[in-house]
């Protein structure tokens, strides 16, 4: 049976890893990217170096309507998700406007051309777990109450909503993920994981003294990007459209991830790391921890990866990508 997959976001860390996953299984893979990126392939389509190939790649921007009626068009795809966000939180402090504009709106007008292009398309919506913030209690699942702590969780707030009404008002097979943090080799170096693996990978090669951090007692719960990208697929397999929580149950501090990443390394945290004001947030999220239990029990999904092995996937990476090449460290 033909399967054609459209995924906005596809340069992204989840992007890249979803269409290597569906390329995988025998789907027709499409993407939505900006127009920049067809222009500037070596910098901006890097994630998508090993199958470039076989992706089709459309210019669409989710601040147009027409652009993205135009692209769901040309593909008419069987399943749709949508992954494309500003979806570094600091930054959402620094424009609001932009991070409220392209969140929502963006995900508004791809349910908008689904639902008048390709009513049964199944819709996957990349939601988070910023859009609990201040949660009141800790595991947080499917019926914790959401206060969102910025205007990026409020946007997910916004977009998770649309997408549930989407699904009751229209009927559409439309589910959102509530995916914890999730990271790699590919994720973005301006958050805070990447920022330290391939902080460590420039001391050890000589390149810099120091790494600037912010608030290291913030305590998040981190999984491995390419295990949560086969629950997005899992959950848009299902009979009925529905909404889950994605995460490993396991809840670590920065400072944990900082001290694992330098001892990894041979190095003591303590020696480099220095506190930067600046790089605290306005409002933050101290403690997310995600209970998967639903994922799990209806998706048949779980996590393997846990957090001492992430750090040091991501450590080596970054390392090796540096040129310097250590005892121990396995390549992927
Ligand atoms: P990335 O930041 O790595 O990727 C974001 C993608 O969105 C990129 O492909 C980017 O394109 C695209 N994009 C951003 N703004 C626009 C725009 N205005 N028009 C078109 N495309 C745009 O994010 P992740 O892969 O980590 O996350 C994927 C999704 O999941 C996001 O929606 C994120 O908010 C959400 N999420 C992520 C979690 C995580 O821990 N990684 C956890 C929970 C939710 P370009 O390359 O051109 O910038
Ligand atoms: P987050 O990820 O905000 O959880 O959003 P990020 O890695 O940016 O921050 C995690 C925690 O680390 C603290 N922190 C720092 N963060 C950054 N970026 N830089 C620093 O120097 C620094 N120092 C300390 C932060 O205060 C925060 O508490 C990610 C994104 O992928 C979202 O799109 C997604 O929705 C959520 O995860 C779930």
């Amino acid at each position: 049976m033909e399967r054609r997959a459209l995924i906005t976001g596809i340069t992204g860390q989840d992007g890249s890893y979803l269409a290597a996953l569906l390329i995988g299984k025998g789907y027709e893979v499409h993407g939505l990217v900006r127009r920049v990126a067809l222009e500037d392939p070596e910098h901006r389509l890097t994630r998508l170096d090993s199958i470039r190939a076989q992706v089709k790649l459309h210019a669409a921007s989710l601040e147009s309507y027409a652009s993205i009626h135009q692209a769901v068009s040309k593909v008419m795809p069987h399943e749709c998700y949508h992954l494309a966000a500003q979806s570094f939180v600091s930054y959402s402090f620094d424009d609001e406007f932009s991070t409220l504009n392209a969140n929502i709106n963006g995900t508004h007008y791809l349910l908008a051309a689904a639902k008048n292009l390709v009513p049964k398309c199944r819709f996957y919506f990349a939601g988070s777990s910023e859009m609990f913030g201040h949660a009141g209690e800790v595991p947080q699942n499917e019926n914790t109450h959401f206060h969102p702590r910025s205007t990026y969780g409020i946007s997910k707030v916004a977009g998770f909503d649309l997408t549930r009404n989407y699904r009751e008002a229209y009927k559409m097979h439309a589910s959102s993920g509530i995916l914890f943090n999730h990271e790699s080799p590919r994720r973005g170096y301006e958050f805070v994981t990447r920022k330290i693996t391939s902080g460590v990978a420039r001391i050890l090669s000589g390149r810099s003294k120091e790494l600037r951090l912010g608030n290291l007692e913030a305590k998040r719960d981190w999984g491995h990007a390419r295990e949560y990208v086969d629950a997005m697929w899992r959950m848009l397999q299902q009979d009925d459209p529905d909404d889950y929580v994605i995460a490993t149950g396991v809840t670590h501090s920065v400072r944990e991830f900082v001290e694992l990443a330098f001892a990894h390394a041979g190095l003591d945290y303590r020696q480099y790391v220095a506190g930067d004001p600046d790089l605290f947030r306005p409002a933050e999220v101290n403690i997310l921890q995600g209970d998967s239990s639903k994922a799990r029990r209806k998706l048949g999904w779980k996590h393997e990866v846990g957090f001492e092995e992430l750090v040091r996937e991501m450590v080596d990476a970054d390392c090796r990508a540096a040129g310097i090449e250590r005892k121990g460290s396995a390549a992927r």
